[in-house]
């Protein structure tokens, strides 16, 4: 009997770092062996498998590995039978349509009767059914963005995230077919000790992503504007209030969304707010 979950990671590439920092945040401790295709975490029922990212989704849908990380773009675009259960924040790009920078692109009916090359031939031919384009789709496995400069193709679809490849081969992005990030997905049908460990994964993973989306702030307010104050603040439940030395202060904690950060330390700093501490958080277990 199985007493572990397997997961299956890219062996190198984009998605490894964040990958391993994931298990490490999680509090999972692994020894990467020289070998480097399998290994145990040490202290959480977790068997690593390291992959090339392309052939997660096949092992994911054959039940080889129960969970794996990958980008969404992959999972997609192989159409194998598995559920996403979290998406994950890194890997983030966007899988896009670019032509030359002197073609003179007004819109999308442009692309009819072009020649476009790329590695993802279903999500293109997907976004072009859509859209009632007729191209002609040629699939290559790497270097996509050479075909136009060297005649293989008008145009290109493939993955972008600076935006830096596309400018230094004289590319411009015209359309966006879809963003994408690195997901935890799963098996269809997990044994049940498979489905306990992963909740309990899971658990820990959700708890690092909403510590990472928010800050600790402690703050010195007069008194006479705490109110005021307060009303700004949201908290977990509500701000923390603890007495100073000084009578006439008081010490104010909270936790403030990263995405509202700067606007509420505007209106604190203006409402008479003095030394603002700001802390990263660990975990947030709700
Ligand atoms: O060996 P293996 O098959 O496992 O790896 P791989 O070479 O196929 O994949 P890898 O490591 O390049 O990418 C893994 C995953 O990272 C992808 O499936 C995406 O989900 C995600 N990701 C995020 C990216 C990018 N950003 C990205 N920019 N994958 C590829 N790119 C490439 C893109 O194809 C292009 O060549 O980077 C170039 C563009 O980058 P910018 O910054 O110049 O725009
Ligand atoms: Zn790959």
């Amino acid at each position: 009997m199985d007493n572990k979950l397997k997961i299956a990671i890219q062996k190198s590439g984009r998605l490894y770092e964040d990958s391993i920092k994931l298990l490490k945040d999680c509090s999972i401790e692994i020894n990467i062996g020289i070998d480097k295709l399998k290994t145990t975490a040490l202290n959480f029922p977790l068997e690593i498998l390291f992959l090339r990212d392309d052939d997660i989704p096949q092992y994911l849908e054959d039940g080889v590995a129960d969970i794996g990380i990958v980008g969404k773009n992959i999972l997609l675009e192989k159409r194998k039978k598995v559920q996403i259960k979290e998406t994950l924040g890194f890997g983030k790009c966007r899988l896009s349509i670019a032509v030359p920078k002197s073609f003179k692109y007004n819109n999308i009916k442009f692309l009819n009767g072009k020649r476009i090359a790329t590695s993802y031939p279903f999500l293109v031919k997907e976004f072009f059914g859509k859209k009632n384009i007729k191209a002609d789709i040629h699939e290559i496995s790497g270097a996509v963005e050479i075909a136009p400069g060297i005649g293989l193709a008008d145009c290109i679809c493939d993955l972008v995230s600076s935006g830096s490849t596309l400018f230094m081969n004289g590319l411009k992005e015209v359309e966006t077919i879809l963003r994408s990030e690195a997901v935890l997905a799963s098996h269809m049908y997990l044994g049940s000790l498979q489905k306990m460990i992963l909740d309990k994964f899971l658990f820990r993973i959700r708890a690092v992503k909403k510590a990472k989306n928010n800050k600790y702030i402690l703050l010195n307010v007069p008194n006479e504007r705490l109110d005021m104050i307060i009303s700004y603040l949201p908290g977990i439940k509500s701000p923390a209030i603890l007495p100073l030395a000084n009578s006439e202060c008081s010490s104010v904690h909270s936790v403030v969304n990263e995405n509202d950060f700067w606007r509420i330390i505007e209106n604190l700093k203006e409402l008479g707010a003095q030394d603002i501490l700001v802390l990263p958080i660990e975990k947030i277990i709700l």
